[in-house]
Parts: C-alpha cells; structure tokens; sequence
C-alpha cells in the first residue's frame, strides 16, 4: 500500500463507525419501537432526564438495564460496601492498594502550584489554581466494570483537592461488581450510584431529585455514555470523548514477536472495536508477529473479542525505515504506544502525538493499565493530537490574581483610557481616571 492509503487505514474514525452500527439502530428499535440512532436516543435520553428527574432516571434504568428502582435504590448503602468486602479476595484487595498507591504517588507530582509575582511599583499578578466542588466519574458496567479504571478516575481527583467525587456504575442484575466497590472505598468515594449510559451521565450534569449536580463528568463509557457527554458538555465540562482502546506498536528486528504479538493482544482483547497496530521496518518481523499472533489467540478465553477486533482493526505495516514508521505512528495518534526498538529513548523525542508512550521491552502496557502509576484513561482515536492523558489538572481551574496599588495605576492609566475611548466604553475610562491623582 502506498503512504496515503496507510494514512488513511490509521486515521479511520472508530466513533463513526459504531455510530452508524445496525446493529444498534436494531436494539433501538426493539427497545423503543422506532428507528433510531444511537445520537437520537441519547439525545431523548438527555432531555427527558433534565425535563423530569429521577422519574426518567428510574424509567430508563427499567428499559435499558432490567431493574425497577425507587431514587432510595439508586445509592450503594452500607451493607453493599461490607458485603463486597466480604467477598472480595484480600490478596486482590491488596494488589488493588497497592497500584493505588502508586497512582496517588505519580500524580502527586503533576499537582500544580498557584503563584504570584510583583510587578512594577508594587503591583502584584498571579494565578491560583482551585479545585472542582464537585466532579462525576463514570465506570463501565458489564465485561467492562473495571476497578483499575475507578482508581485512575478517582485518585487525580483526590489529590487534586475535589470537595465531593461521585460514581456512577450500571447496575448488573441490580448489583455492582464488588471490587469496583472496594476500589470505591479505597479511594475514598462515598456516593456511588447504580445508574449507568446516557441517564447517569445526564443524571449528573443536571441533578435531580435525589442526585447532585456535578461541575464537571469524567471516565469512559461505551458509545451511549459518549454521546451523552458530548450533548451535555457546556452544561458541564467533561474530560474527553473515549472511544474504543489502541495500541501501536513500532519495532525493529530487535524486537520480539512473542512480546510483540502479546501486547497486540492485550488491546484487542478489550473490545471487537479495539485497534493494535504494529508498525516496523522489517518484513521479517512482521511474519513472525502474524504467526505469534495465531498461536496465542488460541489460547485466549476472550479470543473471539480479540480475534474480532483484528480482523477489524488489526494492522502490521511494513515502513520503508524508522523514520517512515515514526511519521506513521505521528498520524495515528494511538492512545498507547510501544516502542519496542533497540534504542527507545531515541526516538522519543520524534513522538508527537500518543496518549502514553512504553518504552522498551519490559513496558508492555498492561504495566501502565494496572500499576506503574500513570493514568490510563487516555485520549482515543485520534484525538492525542490535542487531548492530554486524565491528569490532576483535569480537576483544577485557574483563576487570576490583579493588585496594583495607586501609583502602578497612575503609572499606566493613560495607555488604559486611550484603550476604552478608542472602544467607546466611557465608563470604563471613567473607572481608571477617577483613581488617578
Ligand atoms: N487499556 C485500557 C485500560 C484497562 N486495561 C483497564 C485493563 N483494565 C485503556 O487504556
Ligand atoms: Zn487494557
């Protein structure tokens, strides 16, 4: 294939894709006895629960997920936290605490500082950097309900300084999956409700009866869920718009193809959506990372998702050298990228747009979706060309800081006035010339 025709295989928008899925116009109309689009019922969604509150919430908790709630049913109460305790496997427990913690520690350090500096004449500016009042995350239910995911949600949260962190899961058979409770717990969210899709999210941005408005909703979510935030995003801001999970890959002949079709395989088996791309300069390689591949997937339980998800998305290029698989990788923008070159270090500076970048053999990815401490939840299909990982700052905003005393004003009152004549704002000339001596 040519170098625009590769371009063009890793740029394909996979949220279009399942936007225009028949299969879900199919369920909708099961559901809803009309054709619709996913964009359509989530925006019927959206209006009804703003329009009526926890009466939507718990009509659409009925239709979508097959539990008839009262607005009591919706919060986890206590006894559900102790019971998934109970259940839960201390040593995954403790695992769990542990990748917390490194979580926690990583973040620590990207916590921004507010500042202020002195100007002329006694004139001070600055910046202060405040915590959201209040912030929403959203977890996935079903085969997805993933309690890594509430960790890296939740803790850029707590140590950015959020005053309340809500959740919101959907509700399988009516129940939550016990370590995405205590992954809850352990990261010190008290409110989590069972509500999932598109009600929860606007659930969320326009408060109901029963559950409060949040400043700001983060987390990923299937196609419903990323809908909804994009509809209620200005009433709220949200974090990014996810779609399905990638992985690139770019090696060289030091690479290994067990390593290498083993990392492949590790993205696919997410999502029949999910994409793994491996970009390398030697053909060599990418014949043995297609064998390897085989011979793995057979051995997978999930095998069927991720045999899927290759068939679809999967994708071994041969560059004509480095730099080419470099500019490939560049156009991609993949949320993870693995450099599994002899010298990593030294492409790195040539990466421009990936959500996380794994360099070297020993950094395969399922290192950062569980425990090194960097966050996963990662900017997809494409959108690394300007969207930044989950970091403290997602929950913080900036406010500025002006104090000029009386003679720094004086000093540059009449560049100011000038300024407003020239606009026509009297008053705003009038604001300044009044405190001139
Ligand atoms: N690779 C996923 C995160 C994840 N993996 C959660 C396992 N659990 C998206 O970055
Ligand atoms: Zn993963």
């Amino acid at each position: 294939a040519g170098e625009q025709e590769i371009e063009r295989l890793l740029t394909k928008a996979a949220f279009d894709q399942v936007e225009l899925n028949p299969k879900i116009r199919e369920a909708n109309r099961k559901l809803f006895g009309r054709d619709m689009s996913a964009a359509e019922l989530v925006r019927q969604i959206v209006r009804d629960v703003r329009n009526e509150g926890d009466k939507a919430v718990i009509h659409y908790t009925e239709l979508i997920d097959r539990v008839r709630f009262t607005p009591e049913d919706f919060l986890v109460t206590e006894e559900e936290f102790q019971a998934a305790k109970d259940e839960a496997d201390p040593d995954v427990v403790a695992s769990l605490q542990k990748a917390a913690e490194n979580v926690r520690r990583y973040h620590q350090e990207q916590k921004p500082k507010s500042w202020m500096t002195y100007r002329d004449a006694g004139s001070i500016l600055g910046q202060a950097i405040i915590p959201l009042d209040r912030v929403g995350i959203y977890v996935p239910g079903g085969t997805a309900a993933y309690p890594s995911s509430v960790i890296m949600n939740a803790m850029p949260a707590v140590v950015a300084g959020v005053r309340e962190i809500i959740m919101m899961v959907p509700p399988k058979n009516g129940k939550i999956n016990p370590y995405v409770l205590v992954a809850a717990r352990a990261a010190g969210i008290k409110k989590i409700y069972k509500i999932g899709g598109a009600q929860a999210i606007a659930a969320m941005a326009f408060g109901t009866e029963t559950i409060p408005r949040v400043d700001k909703i983060t987390g990923p979510g299937n196609i419903f869920v990323t809908l909804a935030k994009k509809e209620v995003y200005g009433h709220v801001d949200i974090d990014m718009l996810a779609g399905p999970s990638e992985i690139l890959i770019l090696a060289d002949k030091t690479a290994d193809p067990v390593y290498t079709a083993a990392d492949m395989l590790s993205q696919a088996e997410h999502d029949p959506l999910a994409s793994s791309i491996v970009i390398t300069d030697d053909a060599g390689l990418a014949e043995r990372v297609a064998k390897e591949l085989e011979k793995q997937l057979a051995d997978l339980p999930r095998r069927e998702i991720a045999q899927a998800s290759l068939d679809r998305n999967g994708l071994i290029v041969i560059a004509e050298d480095m730099r080419q698989a470099l500019h490939f990788a560049n156009v991609s923008a993949p949320e993870h990228m693995e450099l599994l070159t002899e010298q990593p270090f030294q492409l790195l500076p040539y990466v421009r747009h990936a959500g996380a970048v794994f360099l070297g053999a020993y950094s395969p990815e399922p290192l950062g979706d569980y425990f090194a401490g960097p966050n996963h939840v990662l900017p997809t299909g494409g959108t690394a060309r300007y969207y930044s990982v989950l970091n403290v700052e997602t929950f913080m905003k900036r406010t500025s800081i002006i104090s000029y005393t009386q003679p720094a004003l004086s000093d540059v009152s009449s560049d100011i006035i000038r300024l407003a004549e020239t606009e026509g704002l009297q008053a705003h000339a009038n604001a300044i010339r009044l405190r001139r001596k």
